[in-house]
């Protein structure tokens, strides 16, 4: 039996502008920050990953790269074991720009593995969804992702938005994002100004869209006594509740005061957090993402550890290109238990590198593609050009909180801030 080996990688930086939106940790710089993963085969196939491009992931990027020819690409085992040799001795990973991994492997090996299963479904014309044990579902729900958010840059134009600082504003960006898209959930970015004007945002939301299903996350903005008085005024109002305090310890204290569920994406980031999560009830649904989990069927190994332990998922979200929706639309399409729609920030960026006409939306869903692989096509000219504004833009990792001090001088980094 022959096989098709891995014959190089090539890892291309790049950068595409994204607007002012702001979080409890500051605000987006002008441009986000990805790494296009291309691993080529002796059969001449390519295939595709995404994932983050600060310095130092980029670093473990190229020595992964390295030593990957040779290896066969139906060989998942073998490619997790050549991501740990590299690794073995390295320090934690930046996920996200809030978030720390204590070991960098997952997060390492996502990008690769995608591209092998990408690789693996065009070879076998099947699209990766059936390499994850098949769809459960043709169309991916979505959610609409909602930011307050500055009318522009610093010095620069204002982006298509506008500014979005109050209810009223809030309320008629999700009108925009629910016409243009057709989300039926709707989850606000929180932690930007305290915590009453926050409810009363998401309160304005539940009034102009009856029957949508919303969520706001604060990213640990509040203390375990704050959180509880929200939840308690949003009884009703929310689906689930993602990270209002920081930690397990935290996560549970609210967790045993309130029935909405609260979802996370911040205190279990990694496989090692589970057992202490689910032996302190501290959360009811996970927001798996493959770009730090190791990649889809890691990703399907937390989802069946959330159902044996009875806890929803969900799915997580950063600034992000195609290659990465593919990827996403592919395993929620392929989890039965993933039964939230889904966080993307698709609906915020200008600017992708892959082929139009995908990944379109239609109702707020994705509808999975068919075509082999992960169904979508490399754009080389596109690729060129963002790669070419990742070298002239200067940015090198996210940091959103010295971004936020050019502005703010006396900005802080500070979760529990109320
Ligand atoms: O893009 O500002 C952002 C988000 O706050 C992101 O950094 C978070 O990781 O979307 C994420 C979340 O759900 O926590
Ligand atoms: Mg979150």
């Amino acid at each position: 039996m022959s096989s098709t080996r891995v014959s190089g990688v090539v890892v291309t930086p790049v950068a595409f502008a994204d607007p002012p939106l702001l979080n409890v940790v500051g605000v987006h710089q002008p441009y986000a920050l990805r790494a296009i993963v291309q691993v080529q085969t002796d059969s001449g196939s390519v295939g595709l990953g995404e994932t983050y491009a600060d310095d130092a992931h980029l670093a473990r990027l190229a020595a992964v790269a390295d030593v990957l020819p040779g290896l066969d690409v139906y060989d998942l085992n073998g490619l997790r074991q050549r991501v740990s040799d590299v690794l073995r001795l390295d320090g934690s990973a930046q996920v996200g720009g809030m978030l720390a991994i204590q070991n960098p492997a997952d997060v390492v090996l996502s990008p690769f593995e995608v591209a092998l299963l990408d690789i693996q479904g065009r070879e076998l014309g099947r699209p990766v969804a059936d390499l994850l044990g098949g769809a459960v579902r043709t169309e991916v729900p979505f959610s609409a992702y909602l930011f307050y958010k500055w009318a522009a840059h610093p010095d620069r134009e204002p982006d298509a938005w506008g500014a979005a600082l109050d209810p009223d504003a809030i309320v008629t960006q999700a009108r925009r994002m629910v016409e243009e898209y057709g989300f039926t959930a709707i989850k606000l970015k929180g932690g930007v100004f305290a915590p009453d004007e926050e409810i009363e945002a998401v309160k304005a939301l539940a009034a102009a869209f009856p029957g949508h299903k919303l969520r706001i996350d604060p990213n640990g903005a509040w203390t375990p006594a704050t959180s509880v008085r929200v939840a308690k005024e949003l009884a009703g109002v929310i689906e689930y509740l993602e990270d209002p305090t920081p930690g397990i310890e935290g996560m549970a204290q609210v967790a045993g005061e309130t029935d909405i569920p609260l979802a996370t994406n911040m205190c279990v980031i990694a496989f090692d957090h589970l057992k202490p999560a689910v032996l302190a009830d501290a959360v009811q649904v996970v927001l798996s993402d493959h770009h730090y989990w190791g990649g889809l069927q890691r990703s399907r190994l937390l989802a069946g550890i959330c159902e044996t332990f009875g806890l929803g998922l969900s799915m997580h979200s950063n600034s992000h290109l195609g290659i990465s929706l593919a990827a996403m639309t592919h395993l929620a399409a392929a989890t039965p238990n993933l039964t939230y729609a889904c966080d993307t920030h698709y609906p915020w960026k200008t600017e992708d590198l892959i082929k139009p006409g995908a990944l379109d939306f239609f109702d707020g869903s994705i509808r999975l593609p068919t075509n082999p692989g992960l169904g979508v096509e490399l754009d080389e000219d596109a690729l060129g050009r963002l790669h070419e504004q990742y070298l002239a833009c200067g940015i090198r990792s996210r940091d959103d909180t010295s971004y936020m001090q050019t502005v703010q001088p006396d900005f802080t980094r500070n979760t529990s801030r109320w």
